[in-house]
């Protein structure tokens, strides 16, 4: 899954993508270099960030999923607002992308359900503006996990297929840096809810953990920019560990990395996990 924030301030790319049509020649080039999906968002949840108005994130993102769609692409919403994602669901989006995992409001099970689509459900404590006041875990793995498993129970309960249902530990979404690692190595346990297996996604691409971990020797922590090859190490032990979906902001390394992952599972190291099909038009 390729990134495409049209968002000023998003922490790993704020601006670079920010007008609809630097926005549109993104999302066609990612998709070019191997994303099976490109995931339009418009509102930054960087830590921190405060909220912007739904008219706004509807001017931002519009006609880039619209575009995006038409040209064919498999496209999903990032957004936490049934109204954004009814917009890009009668645009033609194939799968809503929501970082509260349908906490933010409360509408926006029931209509991914009514929509029919795939719904990615993140973990996640509260917005972002004061996200780090809750994270607090005694057993981070324990509690991501149980809280998941209510999310879930929640949309199904709203009437979304559970077939369609992605789980998505919510990397960096109320958790400290050293929460984010115990969540990467247990993913197959936070994919197995009340006796189900879920496809997992995961959003480590360029977060700040990678950033503190690669830090210098005098504690700087490494720029966002400069923690591409962390991130493809995530990736591939992600995929090889049976993820379904890495989303990303460079795809060319990312794709790569999942296709070596896939070999490795192949050959004998694991297998793959369930998997939901999101496809674009051509
Ligand atoms: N992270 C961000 C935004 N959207 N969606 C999912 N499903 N999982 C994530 O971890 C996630 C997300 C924040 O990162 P960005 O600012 O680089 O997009």
């Amino acid at each position: 899954m390729g990134v495409v924030n049209v968002t000023p301030d998003s922490f790993s790319d704020g601006g670079q993508w920010y007008g609809a049509d630097a926005a549109i020649a993104h999302g066609l080039d990612l998709a070019a270099q191997g994303a099976d999906i490109v995931d339009v968002g418009g509102e930054s949840t960087r830590p921190g960030a405060q909220r912007i108005d739904q008219d706004e994130e509807l001017r931002r993102i519009g006609p880039v999923v619209t575009e995006l769609v038409r040209a064919g692409l498999a496209v999903s919403i990032d957004t936490m607002r049934a109204r954004v994602a009814q917009f890009a669901l009668d645009a033609g989006v194939q799968l809503v992308n929501d970082v509260s995992g349908g906490l933010a409001d409360p509408d926006m099970p029931r209509l991914v359900a009514a929509a029919g689509v795939c719904y990615v459900v993140v973990h996640w404590r509260g917005h972002s503006r004061d996200m780090y006041s809750r994270a607090v875990y005694a057993d981070v793995v324990g509690e991501v996990r149980d809280e998941l498993a209510r999310r879930v129970d929640a949309v199904v309960h709203a009437g979304v297929d559970p077939g369609c249902i992605v789980v998505d530990p919510g990397l960096g979404f109320g958790k400290r840096p050293e929460h984010n690692w115990p969540l990467l190595t247990h993913l197959a346990e936070l994919g197995t809810l009340a006796g189900d297996t879920f496809p997992v996604l995961v959003g480590a691409s360029r977060k700040r953990f990678l950033g503190n971990l690669l830090a210098g020797p005098d504690g700087t922590p490494r720029p966002f920019g400069d923690s591409d090859a962390a991130t493809v190490a995530t990736t591939a032990l992600a995929a090889a560990a049976g993820a379904w979906c890495a989303r990303v902001h460079r795809v060319p390394p990312n794709a790569d990395a999942v296709r070596v992952a896939a070999a490795w599972r192949d050959a004998g190291a694991g297998t793959a996990g369930p998997a939901v099909r999101v496809t674009g038009r051509s």
